[in-house]
């Protein structure tokens, strides 16, 4: 259907000598070819948007087909509020900044696109409305230029969509930052006999340093912190664990690109003792007596890995008292959430 509606446009785009009789000739053929796609497209009034182009087209005389299509942008770029209504707008969520979203799905031409965006802009200009953002689905690309060229800049991007935004009043914008900080955890497993699960990985900073270090990772999007640290003990060294807390975090500047790091030091208890590490990206694992970890040349040599190191030991004697993960249900909605925080005196609170 789309198909069909793109082959009917650039028809109208490459009759290059069609009179203006011709034009109203054709017109009822033509709407009859088109009004039944106009119902899946991503506008709604597509039919208007046939009608005012054929009116575009009518006033146009007898034009070249490419500047009846340049002409048509150009002229819906000045349309009033009511005339944008009618050849039809993008569809938009509104957002409780005086905001609207578009989310693009559908594959449109890119002149039939940046009309409908400035009629659009026009009526949300008028609207007083502020950030517009588009997100554009990766297959949808080739709208990437175009959109720049309204004046949009890049927001943000994921590996299946593009986010453009633009910024209408002439105040500063108070548009929300993209991510700022990656978030990672180093689990410190201690077990009974005060022996600490330590890895040498293949890959990294540490690669071939002999450095034993305590397992590392990155939290994933929607994970928790405590739900991170188990995962990722299991993944790299088989051990199943249970989170006791979170004993410090350290936040890093320009360690990923350009975004800062806040990383999370966390000790949790094995379940399980048996030792399978990860073969792609761990070249070794064991359990180590916590005073050989601590005593470690690169521990002593680097300040924060001294630190960490002693805290580490500190709560191994009990001497030491982290965080402890709390789960809080919010409201009346479903998720989870978990607060961090020191509970000694939690039961006199
Ligand atoms: C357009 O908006 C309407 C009403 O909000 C919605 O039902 C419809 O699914 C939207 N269409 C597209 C293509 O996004
Ligand atoms: C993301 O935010 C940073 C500031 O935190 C800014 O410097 C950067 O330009 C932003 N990136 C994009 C694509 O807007
Ligand atoms: C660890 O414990 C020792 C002895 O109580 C103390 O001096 C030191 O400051 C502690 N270190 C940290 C990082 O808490
Ligand atoms: C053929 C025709 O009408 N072309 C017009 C398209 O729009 C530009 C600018 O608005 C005019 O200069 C052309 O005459």
């Amino acid at each position: 259907m789309q198909t069909l509606r793109n082959i009917k446009l650039r028809r109208l785009a490459s009759n290059t000598s069609l009179p203006p009789s011709s034009s109203f000739t054709h017109l009822p053929r033509m709407r009859r070819c088109l009004s039944p796609v106009s119902s899946c497209l991503a506008f709604s009034t597509g039919t208007l948007l046939l009608a005012s182009l054929l009116l575009s087209m009518m006033r146009s005389c007898s034009d070249s087909g490419s500047s009846l299509i340049k002409n048509f942008s150009a002229s819906t770029a000045s349309l009033t509020v009511n005339r944008a209504k009618e050849i039809g707008l993008l569809n938009a969520t509104e957002d409780l900044y005086d905001g609207v979203t578009v989310e693009m799905k559908e594959p449109m031409e890119s002149e039939v696109f940046v009309s409908l965006l400035r009629a659009s802009m026009s009526k949300w200009r008028q609207q007083g409305k502020k950030g517009v953002w588009i997100k554009l689905p990766i297959q949808l690309s080739s709208l990437v230029e175009p959109v720049v060229q309204e004046g949009f800049r890049y927001h943000h991007a994921e590996s299946d969509y593009l986010m453009l935004v633009h910024w209408i009043p002439n105040t500063p914008d108070t548009l929300p930052e993209n991510a700022s900080h990656r978030v990672g955890i180093g689990a410190f497993v201690i077990n009974n006999n005060r022996e600490v699960l330590v890895v040498k990985e293949k890959n990294g900073g540490f690669r071939g340093t002999g450095v034993w270090k305590l397992p590392t990772g990155v939290v994933h999007e929607g994970e928790d912190i405590c739900a991170a640290a188990v995962r990722e003990v299991k993944e790299e060294t088989g051990i199943e664990t249970d989170f006791g807390e979170v004993l410090a975090f350290r936040q890093t500047h320009q360690s990923f690109f350009r975004k800062s790091d806040l990383f999370f030091i966390c000790m949790l208890r094995p379940r399980s003792f048996d030792i399978q590490k990860q073969d792609s990206e761990i070249q070794a694992a064991q359990w180590m007596p916590i005073q050989e970890y601590v005593d470690q040349a690169y521990n002593k040599e680097h300040q924060a890995f001294k630190y960490v190191a002693e805290i580490c030991k500190n709560k191994s004697e009990g001497a030491y008292v982290g965080f402890s993960a709390m789960p809080i249900s919010t409201s009346s909605s479903a998720k989870n959430t978990y607060l961090y925080f020191n509970n000694l005196n939690f039961n006199k609170l």
